[in-house]
């Protein structure tokens, strides 16, 4: 081989590994910075595996080379055969052996955080949200509270919280990789996890299971905030005030979205049982917009008047106002107002810091 041959192949892995490796630069987007119990339970056991492959392809390049330099073939002894050990017992046992051992390293740690992970004796005692995806967002029931919500769900800082898990329609699955390992979500048995987050902030959640057209845009935020405004959530939440709306515009906005929007959409109280889309109660205070889309007016309205455009195959489609139904139809400007009046919609001042498209 000549010699150039090595280096261009360096180069192409790691040319290769840069693409990777900068896919991985969202914040709280990665399983190799964990920030929750689960998480950094699950990195103990990949770096466990990662070692002792480490070691296992040290050893064997070792010996590869130095058996490589021994005996390969010198001048005048070309008819000499090194001495055979075909059938040798003792070497027998040692090559079975130290895999063995090998596996054991890795299956006792494996599977002792698996079944760790999987402890559900503090369930009771802790706080539950049943979570139920759908094509294409996720409902969150606070079971204790009360409460319904979507797309972002607020849980306590250093505090364990069951997600007993179950889907609307097809297969999905929950994943929150700063914070936690993958859990998949069935149409007909619950799974149930749990979560625990060491750190306040805005976590990236992604649906990690093919479900449909737009599958990769199921996106979703944990919300990990302090105690205190965890409980002032809950309060506000369970108790949403009547918004006093500030604009004429957002009031013309507020007799639109009951005209077209009520019949999927609940926002008058937290505590209906979910409907058909996501629970609007604190709209104004979402991280984004259907859990992909910046969320400011512009993206807002876009969506209203045409949410195939941004989510290809959502439920949304289904609303009579999107299939021509007579008179149904909604113009911008009337997109407009329901926009403004969404967007008006804060039952809570517990607001998290997100820039989702900084760089
Ligand atoms: C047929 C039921 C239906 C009707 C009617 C409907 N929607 Fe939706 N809406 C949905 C579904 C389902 C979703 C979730 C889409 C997704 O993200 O996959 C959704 C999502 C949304 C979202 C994003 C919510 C979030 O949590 O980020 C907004 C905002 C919204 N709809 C506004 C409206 C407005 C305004 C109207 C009336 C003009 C309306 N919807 C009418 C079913 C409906
Ligand atoms: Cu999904």
């Amino acid at each position: 081989m000549k010699k150039w041959v090595g280096k261009v192949r360096m180069l192409g892995l790691f040319s290769l590994m840069a693409i990777f490796l900068t896919a991985c630069g969202k914040e709280n987007l990665t399983a190799l910075a964990p920030k929750g119990y689960s998480a950094e339970r699950s990195f103990e056991v990949i770096i466990i595996s990662i070692l002792v492959m480490t070691v296992v392809f040290i050893v064997v390049m070792a010996i590869f080379t130095y058996v490589l330099i021994k005996y390969r073939r010198k001048k005048g002894q070309e008819d000499y055969i090194p001495e055979q050990i075909e059938g040798n017992k003792t070497l027998e046992i040692v090559w079975t052996i130290i895999p063995i051992l090998l596996l054991v390293i890795i299956a006792v740690p494996t599977i002792a955080t698996t079944y760790d992970l999987a402890d559900e004796s503090q369930k009771e005692d802790s706080i539950n949200v049943n979570v139920t995806g759908k094509q294409f967002w996720w409902n969150f029931d606070y079971v204790n509270e009360g409460i319904q919500t979507s797309q972002d769900l607020y849980i306590p800082v250093d505090t364990r919280v069951y997600l007993n898990m179950i889907s609307g329609d097809v297969i999905h699955s929950f994943w929150v990789p700063t914070l936690a390992g993958k859990m998949d979500v069935n149409p007909e048995n619950e799974n149930v996890m749990y979560i625990e987050a060491y750190e306040e902030g805005v976590y990236w959640g992604k649906c990690a299971e093919f479900c449909g057209d737009s599958h990769s845009l199921m996106d979703f935020k944990i919300v990990v905030v302090s105690e205190e405004e965890y409980d002032q959530w809950i309060e506000n939440m369970g108790t949403p005030t009547e918004v006093e709306l500030e604009t004429a515009s957002a009031q013309e906005g507020r007799d639109l979205f009951e005209q077209s929007c009520l019949s999927c959409h609940a926002i008058d109280g937290a505590t209906q049982a979910p409907a058909i889309g996501p629970n609007l109660t604190n709209f104004g205070n979402r991280t984004m917009i259907a859990g992909v889309l910046e969320h400011n007016k512009e993206e807002l309205v876009e969506w209203i008047v045409d949410p195939a455009s941004k989510k290809p195959g959502n439920g949304m489609l289904n609303a009579p106002y999107l299939q021509g139904g007579p008179g149904s139809e909604i113009s911008t400007e009337d997109a407009e107002k329901i926009a403004d009046y969404l967007l008006e919609l804060k039952s809570t001042e517990v607001v998290p810091e997100f820039e989702p498209f900084e760089d």
